[in-house]
C-alpha cells in the first residue's frame, strides 16, 4: 500500500511539504500565506510546468477546510504527487501544468486535523477560542465575506456552523482571502475540496439566484460528472450550491468567485453515507481518481475559455 493510500497524520503532512519541494525542486515551491490560530504554518504548494505562454494563468485548490472530512487532505497529497509523477508523461496533466500555475493548500484547517487525530475524530471548525463563550471553533466555510452571517450559519460559538466574529476574523480564512487577492489578475480557477455526499458544486450558495455564468458553469460540472461516471461508475451529483445541498453564506467558493474568479467550485468527495467522514483508507484511491479527473476535466474547459 502506497504513502497516498493512507492518512497522515498533521506533521507527517509538514515533512511530506517539506521532502516533496526538495525532491521536486524544479516544479514545485512552497510559499507560507500565513499561520493558523495555534500558530501553526500554511504551506501552500506551487506546481509550475516548463511550457506555455507568459505570463501564467492560474488555479487554486485548497483541502481540509473542514477537520474531520480526511478524504480532502489526502486528495491534495495525491494531486501534487500525480502532477509531478506524470508532468510530461500524460497530456491532461502536462496541458493543465504547462498552461497554469497550480497552488494546492494541502491542510487549511491545520489546528483542527491535528484535533481530529488527538481528540475528537469528528472536529469540524478550527480552534480558535471566542470571547464570553467556553466554545471553541470557527467554521471557516461560513467565515468569507459572502452575505456572512445570514441563514444557512449561525452566530453562536458553540455550533459547527458558526460564522466567527467579523468576516475573514480567522487567520485561516483571511490568509487564503489575501492570497487570493493578491493573485486576482492571474486566477482562473478556484477549487475547494471537501467530503462528503459526491457532488459539485458552483455558486452561489448564499442565495438562490444563478450566478451570471451558471449555465457555464453548469455544463463544466456537468462533463465533468460525466466523466467521473464513465471511468469510475459513480454518481456525482452538480448545480449550484444553495439548491443542490442546502443554503450556506459565508463560503470560499462565493467569495472567490465575487472577487472576479468565475470559475468557483466545491467538492464533496466520497462516500454518499455509508461511511461519511469515516472513508476507509481503502477507498481512497478511487475517490482520488474520481476528483482527479473532476479537476482535470474542469481545468483544461477553463483552459480553453481563458
Ligand atoms: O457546508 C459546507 O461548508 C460544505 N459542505 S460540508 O459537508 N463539507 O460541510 C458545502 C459548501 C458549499 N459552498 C458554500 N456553502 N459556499
Ligand atoms: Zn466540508
Amino acid at each position: 500500500m502506497s504513502y497516498y493510500e493512507r492518512y497522515h497524520p498533521l506533521e507527517e503532512i509538514y515533512e511530506w511539504i517539506n521532502k516533496t519541494t526538495h525532491d521536486h525542486s524544479d516544479m514545485v515551491k512552497v510559499i507560507l500565506i500565513g499561520s493558523s490560530y495555534e500558530k501553526r504554518p500554511l504551506y501552500v504548494l506551487k506546481l509550475s510546468g516548463k511550457g506555455g505562454t507568459q505570463p501564467k494563468r492560474a488555479m487554486w485548490i485548497d483541502c481540509g477546510i473542514h477537520a474531520r472530512e480526511w478524504i480532502s487532505q489526502a486528495f491534495c497529497l495525491w494531486f501534487v504527487q500525480y502532477s509531478v509523477e506524470y508532468y510530461n508523461h500524460i497530456p491532461d496533466i502536462t496541458e493543465i501544468l504547462d498552461n497554469m500555475d497550480v497552488y494546492v493548500l494541502p491542510v487549511m484547517n491545520p489546528d483542527g486535523y491535528k484535533y481530529t487525530w488527538t481528540t475528537k475524530r469528528m472536529w469540524r471548525k478550527n480552534r480558535s477560542r471566542q470571547p464570553g463563550s467556553y466554545c471553541v471553533g470557527t467554521d471557516l466555510n461560513r467565515n468569507f465575506d459572502a452575505n456572512w452571517c445570514t441563514v444557512g450559519s449561525s452566530n453562536r460559538a458553540c455550533d459547527d456552523t458558526y460564522c466567527g466574529q467579523f468576516p475573514e476574523s480567522e487567520p485561516e480564512s483571511e490568509a487564503v482571502a489575501n492570497f487570493l487577492r493578491s493573485h486576482k489578475e492571474t486566477m482562473k480557477l478556484y477549487l475547494s475540496i471537501h467530503s462528503y455526499s459526491q457532488m459539485l458544486l458552483f455558486p452561489y450558495s448564499y442565495t438562490y439566484e444563478e450566478a451570471d455564468n451558471h449555465e457555464e458553469l453548469n455544463e463544466l460540472a456537468k462533463e465533468a460528472a460525466m466523466n467521473i461516471r464513465r471511468h469510475y461508475r459513480s454518481f456525482y451529483k452538480f448545480g449550484a450550491g444553495a439548491k443542490t445541498i442546502y443554503l450556506a453564506p459565508g463560503g470560499s467558493d462565493d467569495w472567490a468567485y465575487n472577487l472576479g474568479i468565475k470559475y468557483s467550485f466545491t467538492f464533496e468527495l466520497q462516500d454518499k453515507g455509508r461511511y461519511g467522514f469515516l472513508l476507509p483508507p481503502e477507498l481512497i484511491p478511487n475517490a482520488c481518481n474520481e476528483a482527479l479527473t473532476a479537476v482535470k476535466t474542469i481545468a483544461l474547459g477553463v483552459i480553453k475559455k481563458t
